[in-house]
């Protein structure tokens, strides 16, 4: 593979998903950053959810949408066939509980990222930017409102960032 490009920004759980795997795999990239707030049309046109992350792989597209994916999960599922990383496992049970927990992650757990950045607000304020953007995406108060219940079981009060 061709050095591949992530297009989006470091604070996305999904945009660091798909760095984690680059990683763990050994593969460089490159990062291009991608302001969310008001995206570039040639972005829009490879994320048609306007979402981050998108992934190109140049060996498959230099420009335009071909040779980009959207979306994390999809873009782990094709970086795993790619790369032959194995990551969801060896049977199909195995390939369906990773899914699931994938897609818990990303439902529930992802909402921890903006539970521990409107915590550490003041010290980092490109963390309490992306809170305030994502507040105003539907369902963020319902989101957030069950997953403090759960995480207030799971994780200790104080979550230490290094
Ligand atoms: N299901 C998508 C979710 C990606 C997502 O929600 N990204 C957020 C940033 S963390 C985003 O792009 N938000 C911009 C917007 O919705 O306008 C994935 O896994 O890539």
């Amino acid at each position: 593979m061709t050095d591949p490009v992530i297009y989006g920004t470091r604070v996305s759980p999904f945009v660091r998903k798909v760095e984690a795997v680059l990683r763990t795999q050994g593969v460089a990239y490159d990062f291009e950053n991608i302001n969310i707030m008001d995206m570039p049309d040639w972005f829009c046109e490879i994320s048609p959810a306007r979402r981050i992350p998108v992934l190109r792989d140049r060996s498959a597209g230099r420009e335009g949408v071909p040779g980009t994916i959207a979306d994390s999960s999809a873009i782990c599922l094709y970086l795993d066939r790619k790369l032959d990383a194995g990551l969801y496992g060896e049977t199909a049970f195995d390939a369906g509980r990773v899914a699931a927990l994938e897609e818990f992650a990303e439902s529930e757990l992802a909402q921890l990222d903006l539970v521990v950045s409107s915590a550490y607000a003041d010290c980092w304020p490109a963390l309490a930017e992306h809170t305030e953007a994502m507040k105003a995406h539907t369902g963020f108060v319902d989101n957030l409102a069950s997953c403090q219940k759960m995480l207030g079981k799971l994780v200790p009060k104080k979550v230490e960032l290094s």
